[in-house]
């Protein structure tokens, strides 16, 4: 029987990545976002092109109840889940603490924090039965330093960073492993997204430099996952080259 991951924010960016890395290495894969046309494009995509098989969940992560739901409806078989990578997650605006939208507060809380708590009680409870499993969190360099007008993005992934810590400790007794993957700057819709369509200003952000791409992450995620049962990587922190801090980027390459 093939191994099972459950990824979510599938349809974009890191996601999407880490659904082509495990496809690749003859995963069968729960996905999960919002979008149907763009899951169900990746998802045969991904089959036809791997020979694997697939479930599609559409749920926002940020609906308990809906949640809730999507995920009891899944399959039994599909409940023996090997690897849940904790990826959906986004940022809106870039504003001082006095200037903030209330709203995108809630947005990034909800959906950061909130939701992956969610998914993560959920599919932990699969994964004590089996003695065995592997909870992948996307953090950030905004979850291991704080950047000006970066509050409340900062705060959920500071969060993050905590949780990644006091899930290791709850499941120790459980032989499930938790790593934190913590990226910089990685090129993919999460600063259209921040800035609310606004391309132009989305793509300024990477001006002159070469940032990651969701492969790179991708990359390191599938390295972290192949490690010996015995071994854990618990937190990786990993930036561009042309990025030195949150802040600090060489733009004369
Ligand atoms: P993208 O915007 O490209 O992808 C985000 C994914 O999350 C999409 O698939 C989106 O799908 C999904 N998503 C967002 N909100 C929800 C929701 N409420 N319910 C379900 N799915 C949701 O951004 P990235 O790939 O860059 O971001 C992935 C993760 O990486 C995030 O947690 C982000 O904070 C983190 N990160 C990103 C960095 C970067 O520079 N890009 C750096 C450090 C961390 P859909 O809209 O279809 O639901
Ligand atoms: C995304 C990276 O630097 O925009 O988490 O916060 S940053």
């Amino acid at each position: 029987m093939s191994k099972i991951a459950l990824i979510t924010g599938a349809t974009s960016g890191i996601g999407e990545a880490c659904a082509h890395i495990f496809a690749q290495n003859g995963y069968n894969l729960i996905l999960v976002a919002r979008r149907a046309d763009r899951l169900a494009k990746i998802a045969h995509h991904l089959e036809a092109k791997y020979a694997i098989t697939t479930q599609q969940v559409l749920a926002d992560i940020r609906e308990k109840e809906n949640l809730n739901k999507a995920f009891e409806a899944i399959p039994a078989e599909w409940k023996k889940v090997d690897v849940l990578i904790n990826n959906a997650g986004l940022s809106q605006g870039l504003d001082p603490i006095d200037k903030g939208n209330t709203d995108d507060w809630d947005t990034m809380i909800d959906t950061n924090v909130k939701g992956l708590l969610y998914v993560t009680k959920i599919v932990s409870n699969w994964m004590i039965p089996n003695k065995s499993g592997h909870i992948v969190n996307i953090g950030s360099i905004a979850g291991q330093e704080v950047y000006p007008n970066g509050n409340v993005y900062c705060a959920t992934k500071h969060a993050v960073d905590a949780l990644s810590k006091a899930m290791r400790i709850d499941l120790l007794q459980h032989d499930i492993k938790v790593t934190a993957i913590n990226p910089g700057m990685v090129e993919t819709e999460f600063s259209v997204v921040r800035f609310k369509g606004d391309a132009e200003r989305a793509k300024n952000v990477y001006a002159g430099l070469e940032p990651l791409i969701a492969d790179d992450i991708a990359d390191a995620i599938w390295y972290v996952v192949s490690r010996p049962k015995h071994v854990n990587i618990n937190d990786m922190l990993i930036m561009p080259t042309a990025q030195a801090t949150a802040t600090l980027v060489n733009r004369a390459g």
